[in-house]
């Protein structure tokens, strides 16, 4: 059976340009505990008091995992791991001639020596013990057995086999994990493996068949350069693939979604399971298919992990998928009817046109020749926010960009400093979203106006939505097409 050490808060926290304030780090370990992970890597307590202090607290909140705290392999530095009430210390130290030639200046002898003396003060200190030999998969193998093995005899009970740069291959750690089973004294064996060449969730399961213990994940798979595997990956692999049904998956969602608002690091619509796209269904083939049955082209009931199936109605769309969003609405129409609106909506995509259901029921309407008088499912808005003087909007906007549902955000002239468009399932959900954003720290007045229709206008866009998000072009326009909108909500 497979354990999970989450790192989210040591690994992922050397992310670029990511720094967790103390009480988001509290919230992590709380998600991450109510998912049911076994370790919590917490931080290194010597990087900075916020690290040292965040370990205290999170090691004090009575939580069930255990918590772990990284550390040199100096006194001092285990000492700290020891006040901050750290159930274990994780000591690393490099092993592979890179390291100790470049970085360490030391002999082989000279590091076994060192990591004997520093397991057996940490022994001493009362601390449970995990050594991690730095760049493992690069170090000569006897050599890796010699170390590990002299850590071990110390009194560690933990190694972590760290494929610091991700260059293994699922085959190899197989072959590699097997061969330090057979040499390693008793001990867990752990596996760090970072995401450098797209293979570290292949190389972690391959290396749990070869007789591993524990995978080291971070939420949304954050981390040094590409990461080490995602939690939520790594936990569904195995639910769905392995049959380990032992960790909890309502709290995943909420910890991916809460990783991306805190530190505007977002991860990819295609990514696995998390990613905007993982349960969207486009092309004609695949949305008749699913209507029929969704197991033609979904791994798994996307409701397992609390999300919604989605289809999307464009030029791909075949007439099964149009039929079926319409009789959503109870809208029934002929055949030949069906056939214009599948029509006119692939003459829209074809001009790269996002086709709203707004914009189905207009098509049917037109199509039909009868007035379809019913609200959209899809709801798109218009949210303008002004913003504290003292607050930059920049970081507002940075906040917003975190929502799934926000879809456009402009930073404006007026009276309004943010203006951002909004699509949501319905009227509940643009409430809730609402709230979310008149949460956000420095928003001062916020006021919705319903999109009602919305009609493409003559000019072109002279940036893409893209980059005019990244780089602000003040001159630009807040509205591209024209609205017609309705005030739905006003608030001081
Ligand atoms: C690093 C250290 C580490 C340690 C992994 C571990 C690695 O280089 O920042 O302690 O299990 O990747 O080797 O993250
Ligand atoms: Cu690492």
């Amino acid at each position: 059976m497979i354990e999970i050490l989450d790192s989210t808060l040591r690994e992922g926290e050397q992310t670029p340009y990511v720094n967790f304030l103390l009480e988001e780090k509290i919230e992590i370990a709380r998600l991450l505990d109510q998912v049911g992970v076994e370790m919590i890597e917490a931080g290194d307590p010597s990087v900075s008091p916020n690290v040292a202090t965040a370990i205290e607290r999170i090691a004090s909140a009575g939580l069930n995992a255990e918590i772990v705290a990284h550390s040199l392999a100096r006194r001092e530095n285990i000492r700290l791991v020891k006040e901050c009430g750290a159930d274990r210390v994780a000591i690393f130290y490099a092993t592979s001639s890179i390291h100790l030639d470049a970085k360490l200046k030391k002999t082989p002898q000279q590091v076994i020596d060192l990591i004997s003396e520093m397991v057996s003060f940490a022994r001493s200190l009362g601390l449970k013990v995990r050594y991690t030999p730095e760049d493992a998969s690069r170090t000569d193998f006897n050599f890796l057995v010699a170390v590990c093995n002299a850590a071990i005899e110390a009194g560690a009970d933990r190694i972590s086999f760290a494929d610091t740069v991700g260059v293994m291959q699922p085959h190899w750690v197989y072959e590699r994990i097997q061969a330090l089973r057979q040499n390693l004294l008793p001990c867990k064996i752990d596996l760090h493996c970072h995401n450098d060449h797209g293979l570290a969730l292949a190389n972690a399961m391959a290396g749990i068949r070869a007789g591993a213990d524990c995978i080291h994940t971070t939420v949304n798979g954050m981390g040094e350069r590409c990461g080490i595997p995602d939690l939520t990956e790594v936990i569904m692999a195995y639910a769905n693939l392995e049959g380990v049904k032992k960790y909890r998956l309502e709290a995943l969602l909420d910890l991916a979604d809460y990783l991306e608002k805190v530190t505007g690091f977002f991860t990819a619509p295609n990514k696995p399971i998390t990613g905007q796209n993982a349960f969207t269904h486009k092309s004609g083939v695949h949305t008749n298919g699913v209507l029929k049955d969704p197991r033609t082209y979904e791994p798994f009931e996307p409701a397992w992990i609390g999300r919604d199936r989605k289809i999307v109605i464009d030029k791909y769309t075949g007439k099964s998928a149009v039929e079926s969003r319409l009789a959503e609405y109870g809208i029934g129409v002929a055949a030949d009817e069906l056939e214009q609106i599948v029509n006119e909506i692939k003459r829209l995509g074809d001009q790269r046109k996002q086709i709203f259901d707004a914009d189905i029921l207009e098509i049917a309407e037109k199509v039909t020749g009868r007035v379809i008088d019913v609200i959209p499912h899809e709801i798109d808005a218009l949210v303008m926010l002004e913003v504290e003087s003292h607050i930059y909007t920049t970081l507002v906007v940075r906040r917003m960009r975190s929502f799934r549902n926000v879809i456009n955000i402009f930073e404006i002239t007026g009276e309004f400093d943010i203006g951002a468009l909004i699509s949501v399932e319905n009227v509940m959900a643009l409430n809730n979203l609402i709230e979310e954003i008149r949460r956000i720290p420095g928003v001062k007045r916020s006021e919705t106006r319903l999109i009602l229709k919305k009609y493409p206008g003559n000019g072109k866009e002279k940036t893409d939505r893209a980059s005019s998000i990244r780089d602000p072009q003040p001159q630009e326009k807040l509205v591209d097409s024209i609205y017609l909108f309705n005030k739905v909500q006003q608030n001081d």
